[in-house]
């Protein structure tokens, strides 16, 4: 006979890491002179631009993101105002979400400086994966020299609630036995999805917090919001089962045309390659980085696929690299009797500018971070 016994409902061990002020923090840790002062990053007041984020000295005067960059200056008149550098950014992104996947391959990124973390397996119970987001805060710390606040709790919606509690610099637990008082008491806006307009048609029936959520139950809920009305109410009960899910670190960037007619032209060819490297330069200036290997693909009018790569350990950013490697590849692999009805160019081994110039050991900024500025 085969008892077959329920599994134990397993808790999970989810967490949500956030940076603190993110911009801002970076641009203070890049020019010490600016640390304990108010810093916006974003916008200029003469030029109706509005607020990226501000350091935690420049929120005290009520800045917030996305407020018009003239009114934080009425409000903080010494604040001081910085452009975004957005390729620095993404490079300390890149560094956080390589740290992360260390410790579980269940990384979710939220945007740049904020990810979900799936720790079920990495560890025990809640405070396991509480000591294990204090080890990641260090890490980051040492790494970034940015300090991070932690969510730690059985679902994504909580670990996110829980990871905004203690900003700056914060790691706050929320166990299941804690979840339903911390929900009870949490004001309407604060739960995941409700904006202006929800909260404002809540408040107009009365309801405050989570508490009054579930009061009002499920199927009124429904009736006033529709779907998210449902999400609303499981959120309020603490119920929240959205997986983790890990978005694949990207290993390649390419760009690839499939021919409306075959061609044999060597210089028709160069022209497409010379066409399709720009486009590669393009998205890899967007994502901030580069890549050590260039790979030439081609696909004769037959089907048959080739390819050729060339490794250099300088890299390649930027069409004009790419293009003498790739007519050499090209004049090995095409002759006047086969025509090609695919042609692809692929920059893969992707690595930061920032490591690209020091392989190449100079000091002038790379060729495209004049954009970002
Ligand atoms: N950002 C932006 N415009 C917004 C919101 C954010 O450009 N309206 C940018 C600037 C932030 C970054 O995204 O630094 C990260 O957003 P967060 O919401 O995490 O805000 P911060 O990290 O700046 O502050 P916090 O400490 O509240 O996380
Ligand atoms: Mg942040």
């Amino acid at each position: 006979m085969l008892v077959q016994l329920e599994a134990q409902p397993d808790v999970k061990r989810r967490k949500a890491i956030d940076l603190d002020a993110f911009y801002a923090s970076i641009e203070q840790r890049d020019h010490p002179e600016y640390r304990s002062k108010p810093v916006i990053v974003g916008g200029s007041p003469d030029r109706r631009g509005v607020v990226a984020t501000a350091s935690y000295e420049a929120r005290r005067y009520g800045v917030h993101s996305a407020m018009p960059s003239r009114t934080a200056q009425r409000l903080c008149p010494d604040a001081i105002f910085l452009p975004a550098r957005f390729e620095v950014y993404r490079v300390v992104s890149q560094q956080i979400m390589t740290l992360f996947r260390q410790y579980t391959a269940l990384v979710e990124p939220l945007s740049l400086d904020e990810a979900y973390l799936d720790v079920t397996t990495a560890v025990h119970t809640l405070d396991g994966a509480a000591r294990l987001a204090q080890e990641i805060k260090r890490q980051i710390w040492d790494q970034t020299g940015l300090t991070a606040s932690a969510g730690v709790s059985y679902c994504k919606f909580l670990a996110k609630m829980a990871s905004d509690a203690h900003k700056p610099d914060g790691l706050t637990i929320i166990t299941p036995e804690e979840a339903p008082g911390f929900l009870e008491a949490l004001p309407i806006e604060k739960f995941f999805g409700v904006g202006k307009v929800t909260s404002a048609k809540l408040r107009d029936l009365g309801i405050q917090t989570g508490a009054d959520l579930k009061l009002m139950g499920e199927e009124r809920l429904r009736d006033l919001l529709g779907k998210h009305g449902e999400q609303l109410y499981r959120f309020a009960c603490g119920e929240d089962d959205q997986p983790v899910e890990p978005v694949r670190e990207r290993k390649s960037v390419g760009k690839e045309v499939t021919l409306e007619r075959d061609i044999r032209d060597r210089n028709e060819m160069e022209r497409i390659l010379e066409n399709l490297s720009l486009q590669v330069e393009g998205r890899l200036a967007e994502l901030g980085i580069a890549g050590k290997t260039l790979t030439l693909k081609v696909r004769w009018s037959t089907f048959e696929l080739v390819t050729r790569a060339t490794s250099q350990p300088r890299g390649f950013q930027v069409a004009q690299e790419m293009l003498p490697v790739l007519r050499a590849m090209l004049s090995g692999l095409v002759d006047d009797k086969r025509a090609v009805r695919l042609l692809g160019v692929i920059v893969s081994g992707l690595i930061s500018p920032d490591e690209i110039c020091r392989a190449r050991q100079i000091v002038t900024p790379s060729p495209w971070q004049e954009e970002y500025v």
